[in-house]
């Protein structure tokens, strides 16, 4: 679904491709993917009207009522590290956050970003791999809720989710959000490529709301492990200490936790 779109350059020549309509920004930001499109391509909706959650979730995108884009990446690293760019861009969405509309956001893990225990945000990373199994490019889906009131959510996500609006009773410009979003991924997307996913891990640690807390380990609904978020390892995976001491890894493509 592909209706009336703009390119614009944003902030250093980024190509930014605004769409008003589409099904998933992640669709299409593989076929522009596909296609060859510089990295750091910003694929934006005005609306999404099949938009994704993990595990073939829905995810929300009213018309004009958040940021609702992908972008498209080549990380230089092995497929096995490229969960760590969802790590970074959780990052670098709180961060942004908190210098567009001064609320303190924090990192749910794998993908969320919570204000007082409800949902502003969520990031659906997906790769695809050449047959000798290096990444071919990543997309990161980043779904913000920016002015959505609670008649927007609906009664579904009444009270789970939340929007900069609602946070802060004052309406935001997707644009400027954005902006900052971009900055700020950019400057820790750079920094994970100089010197390692070390600084990055030390910052989600501090936006983190997960570490030190009871989680319950959910693999397609049903409960498979409860303990103690102890850490994130090298690959982004959560590891998780249960009653009797001992301590398993999760993979967020097929774990979710219930509470933070
Ligand atoms: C996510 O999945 O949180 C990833 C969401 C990624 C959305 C972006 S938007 C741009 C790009 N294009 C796409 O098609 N997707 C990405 P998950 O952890 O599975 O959470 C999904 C769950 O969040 C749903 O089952 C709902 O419970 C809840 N949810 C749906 N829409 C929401 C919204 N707007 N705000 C808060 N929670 C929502």
């Amino acid at each position: 679904m592909d209706r009336k779109r703009s390119a614009q350059s944003g902030p250093e020549g980024r190509v930014i491709k605004y769409f008003e309509t589409l099904d998933s920004t992640n669709i299409t930001a593989k076929e522009f993917a596909e296609k060859g499109a510089p990295e750091g391509t910003v694929i934006q909706a005005g609306q999404q009207l099949a938009g994704r959650g993990r595990l073939g979730r829905v995810w929300k995108s009213q018309a004009g009522k958040g940021l609702w884009f992908s972008l498209i990446l080549y990380p230089k690293t092995a497929a096995e590290f490229c969960p760590q760019v969802t790590l970074l861009t959780a990052v670098a969405v709180a961060e942004a956050l908190q210098k567009a509309a001064g609320v303190q956001g924090r990192i749910k893990w794998p993908n969320d970003i919570l204000l007082d225990d409800r949902k502003i945000c969520g990031i659906l990373s997906e790769m695809a791999l050449t047959t000798e199994g290096a990444i071919e490019y990543a997309i990161v889906g980043i779904g913000i809720n920016i002015n959505m009131s609670s008649e927007d959510f609906g009664a579904v996500l009444a009270d789970t989710a939340a929007s900069l609006y609602l946070a802060t009773g004052m309406e935001y410009e997707c644009k400027q959000v954005l902006k900052a979003v971009l900055e700020e991924f950019d400057q820790l997307y750079g920094q994970w490529h100089r010197e390692g996913f070390a600084p990055i891990r030390k910052k989600w640690r501090e936006y983190n709301c997960t570490l030190g807390r009871m989680v319950t380990v959910k693999d397609n609904d049903e409960e498979i492990y409860s303990g103690t978020a102890e850490d994130v390892d090298d690959y982004g995976s959560l590891l998780v200490r249960n009653a009797a001491g001992k301590i398993e890894s999760f993979d967020f493509g097929e774990v979710s936790i219930r509470s933070c």
